[in-house]
């Protein structure tokens, strides 16, 4: 399923590419995980920007990075605007979040992920490092059974009518931040129940596509954009609603969105305006974590469990790696 959108020959992301997409998040993720629980956020995040940028260089692509660690003069790697790839391929929006959930990681909590997405060119959203006020729900749903501009209270109670329950049989996830105290009390005065995760939304938005599994129905809150565009991608692979709006909140933040081709500041993005192409997503676990398992280091053999999302099919994989030629995880 492709969300509607029409996906003409040859603006379909070679398939093989795919494979290629879950090296790349591989080698991240078991970079940051020898760093799990040293309480070392920083180290651990250059590790796998290190690892994914060595990586995504030897991919026959000529991408852009879109999403990334953050602008030119801020990070020295993988910054927005960035050129990776050997430039034999495709031209590429690249968004990456090498490890997403860089407390979890430091801490050896579940849930911190290598995650990066690959769309045809100029499709995804060049989101700044901002907030993002997000809604999301998984598959299923009429269009617009839940809208950013509706209150909290009225999108609980129109997700339930849609399911067939009462709004007390609903789950919402949050981030876990003081300044949700509103969105949670309004969402408890439904009866929904509200899981509260204190890191790693992408992972959250993806919770929502497989309720009877994960227990999610809805995403909301305010999280980061880049984060956002991430997720977005995923859910037009596995079908879903997705609406976000940046928090442009100072002349400062406006300005910096304007440069990244934000002319208006109040916009409400969908799904399909977050990710619009065809676009390819991966994420490897880091730690364990509900959507997929950490990296395990064996005495001869590392194991990964990557999941990887395809839009012009629809098709979700997940890949179990064991990783007998430890030396290719060493730096050169
Ligand atoms: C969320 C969370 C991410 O950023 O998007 C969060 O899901 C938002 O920022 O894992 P605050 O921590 O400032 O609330 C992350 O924590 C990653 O940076």
């Amino acid at each position: 399923m492709s969300q509607g959108i029409t996906v003409q020959p040859g603006q379909i992301i070679e398939r093989i590419l795919t494979l290629e997409l879950v090296r790349v998040t591989e080698r991240a993720a078991v970079a940051s995980a020898r760093l799990r629980g040293r309480g070392n956020e920083k180290a651990a995040d250059q590790a796998a920007v290190d690892a994914m940028r060595r990586e995504l260089n030897k991919l026959p692509i000529d991408g852009t990075v879109v999403i990334g660690e953050g602008e030119r003069d801020e990070a020295p790697m993988l910054f927005i605007g960035e050129k990776v790839g050997n430039k034999q391929g495709p031209k590429v929006d690249i968004a990456v979040d090498p490890l997403e959930g860089t407390t979890l990681c430091a801490k050896d909590m579940p849930g911190s992920i290598a995650v990066m997405a690959m769309a045809e060119a100029g499709t995804l959203l060049a989101a700044p490092d901002v907030y993002m006020h997000k809604i999301a729900v998984g598959p299923g749903y009429p269009t617009g059974v839940v809208d950013l501009d509706a209150s909290p209270e009225e999108n609980i109670h129109n997700l339930a009518k849609a399911k067939g329950v009462k709004p007390n049989e609903l789950t919402a996830l949050v981030l876990d931040r003081p300044r949700h105290a509103d969105l949670i009390a309004a969402i408890r005065k439904t009866g929904a129940g509200i899981r509260l995760i204190s890191d790693g939304d992408v992972a959250g938005v993806i919770f929502t596509t497989k309720p009877e599994e994960t227990g999610i129905d809805i995403y909301l809150g305010i999280g980061a954009a880049p984060e956002g565009v991430l997720a977005a991608g995923a859910l037009r692979c596995i079908g879903g609603q997705m609406q976000g709006r940046l928090i442009l909140d100072t002349e400062e933040k406006r300005s910096r969105a304007l440069q990244m081709g934000v002319t208006d500041p109040n916009r409400k993005y969908d799904m399909t305006d977050l990710a619009r192409g065809d676009v390819i997503v991966a994420a490897t676990g880091v730690t364990d974590g509900a959507l997929i398992k950490g990296v395990n280091f064996g005495k001869d053999v590392i194991t990964t469990e990557t999941v990887v999302y395809r839009s012009a099919t629809g098709t979700v994989r997940r890949i179990y790696g064991e990783h007998r030629e430890i030396s290719k995880f060493h730096l050169d």
